[in-house]
């Protein structure tokens, strides 16, 4: 099962390590083909390379759109090795075997992040590099395809401890890893194509590249991992974490909630998000990140404790030691000071991700959740109102304050599951219901949690009192409102669209409340 490596073609994009895999071939008597870019590197570094153009007696033509994309190529890649005919193939046209491609593609995914214009993104679409790889992956019987930089190292090992040949179970196993490859390379195109076509895709493909297989799932008797999908934007799957053990299943999906739902609120003010089971417990702004934090944390302080903490800025000394004095299983913001991580240092059980930036909230894309037998998919709910999109459907006016703290509340309603009912006060949230199955319940469940806040902290009166409250869809009936305003609320905004809003507009007329609709629904499940 072992296969000589005598002839090998290398053509990549990303140049790193690829001197270091060149010499180790050289020193195995192996001969170098390569493409224009990849020769010149080798080249320079003293290597001995045969251009692909010499070899396919064709020029790299039409901005290099057909480099690679030759019989010569794809015969010396396909041909088996112990077929006669194959092998008088080979003789007949002057074919030399390809024993080994080393590629890796046209940076298509990094071009799509990077907001490329169409023309650019289209010119980024790899073709003779997939078709290499395809065919390389097709004969492992025989040849070797390396897709990824970090496998140089294992070829190296191979062909040392071989000399100068694979193994078949390593050749099958490259071949494996090179059909994801072109399969993820491909989803990546067609999921661009989909944002720019009209109307709906009549397939679609998900793919993904194992990041981390995890200990266990949503529960210790569920296997899991978690792969990523080629995106290099700020968020979960591009984040550096600093310390603490790996996260769980369900660190990984509450982090990614709390980091989409602060970068929201942008950079310009401190704002802190807390997150217990894909939902916040408590979101707030403040004058400092520290106080945004404490801010957030008073919301609810018994659901916060081993929450995850999201930040919108730097996370500074002052907030890193506040955040210490409770058990905090993550916090994810843009970046640390020194300082700050010092601190963490000795938390052992706290682990600190840093994203580089914001997740880009207004980003188009797409959210996939299965149902058995397919997929639901939609578009990424990047929906955002402005103060100008209000339509003040009561007798009273919110006052500016009241309109700040309602565009607060909206936004968070959007990243609260529903049915989702937010009360919020002076920039920070003080009472949040989730997931209930009736609006109703949601409004009693947030005002009886700021009651027992109240309580704990020793006020006088909950926080819901002089609050105002977002509702994620319409109110079906006035019920929900009336337990808004018993628990202190004195505006409402809410999309609106009700068959009964005139009772609930009518309803808040009489309790003097202001009510705005948004004309658009966050619902979220
Ligand atoms: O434009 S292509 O699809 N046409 C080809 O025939 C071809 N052959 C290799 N792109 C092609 N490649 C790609 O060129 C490789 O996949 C690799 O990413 C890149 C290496 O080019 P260079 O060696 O000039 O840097």
């Amino acid at each position: 099962n072992l296969a000589p490596v005598t002839r090998a073609l290398l053509s990549v994009s990303d140049k790193t390590g690829l001197v270091e895999l060149g010499q180790a071939l050289v020193r195995h008597g192996v001969e170098l083909l390569s493409t224009g870019g990849t020769a010149k590197t080798l080249r320079d570094a003293g290597l001995n390379v045969k251009d692909v153009s010499e070899v396919t007696g064709f020029p790299e033509m039409m901005d290099g759109r057909v480099k690679t994309l030759h019989p010569v190529v794809h015969g010396g890649l396909l041909a088996l090795r112990d077929n006669t005919e194959h092998r008088a193939a080979m003789d007949e046209h002057g074919i030399g075997p390809i024993d080994l491609v080393v590629v890796n593609l046209y940076p298509f995914e990094e071009t799509v992040a990077k907001g490329a214009d169409y023309d650019t993104t289209i010119e980024n679409i790899d073709i003779g590099g997939p078709a290499m790889i395809r065919s390389a992956a097709k004969n492992h019987g025989f040849v070797n395809v390396v897709v990824d930089v970090e496998d140089y190292a294992a070829v190296i090992a191979q062909l040392d401890a071989n000399g100068g040949q694979t193994e078949y179970a390593f050749r099958q196993g490259l071949a494996q890893t090179a059909y994801a490859r072109t399969a993820a390379y491909d989803t990546a195109v067609s999921t661009w194509m989909a944002a720019q076509v009209e109307g709906t895709p009549r397939r679609v493909s998900v793919s993904g590249t194992l990041a981390q297989t995890l200990r266990y799932g949503e529960n210790p008797h569920q296997s899991a991992a978690f792969y990523t999908d080629g995106s290099t934007r700020a968020g979960i799957a591009t984040a550096k974490q600093h310390q603490g053990k790996e996260l769980s299943y369900n660190n990984i999906n509450d982090t990614d909630a709390a980091f989409e739902l602060v970068s929201e609120f942008g950079a310009d003010a401190p704002a802190c998000a807390i997150i217990k089971h894909a939902n916040p417990c408590g979101v707030a702004t403040g004058e400092t990140l520290r106080d945004a934090y404490t801010r957030a944390f008073q919301c609810d302080q018994t659901s916060a404790f081993g929450g995850i903490i999201a930040l919108n800025q730097t996370l500074d000394a002052a907030t890193a030691e506040e955040i210490t004095s409770i058990f905090t299983e993550v916090v994810i913001a843009p970046d640390a000071t020194p300082e700050a991580m010092e601190i963490f240092a000795n938390k052992k059980n706290l682990r600190l991700l840093t994203t580089g930036g914001l997740a880009d909230a207004s980003a188009a894309g797409q959210t996939i959740r299965q149902v058995a037998g397919g997929y639901l998919v939609q578009d990424k709910d990047t929906g955002r109102v402005s103060m100008d999109d209000l339509k003040v459907v009561t007798k009273k006016q919110p006052s500016e304050q009241e309109m700040k703290d309602l565009m607060f509340a909206w936004t968070v309603a959007k990243h609260v599951k529903s049915n989702a009912i937010i009360y919020v006060k002076d920039g920070a949230t003080v009472g949040v219901g989730a997931g209930q199955m009736s609006r109703v319940d949601s409004t009693r469940i947030a005002a009886r949690k700021a009651e027992d806040m109240a309580q704990e902290l020793g006020l006088a009166a909950p926080l819901t009192q002089g609050s105002v409250v977002a509702s994620d869809a319409f109110f079906p009936f006035a019920d929900g409102l009336i337990t808004a305003a018993e628990a202190g609320a004195t505006a409402i905004i809410q999309p609106g669209g009700s068959m009964r809003d005139d009772d609930v507009i009518a309803a808040a007329d009489e309790a003097g409340l202001a009510m705005v609709f948004t004309g658009m629904r966050h619902f979220r499940h």
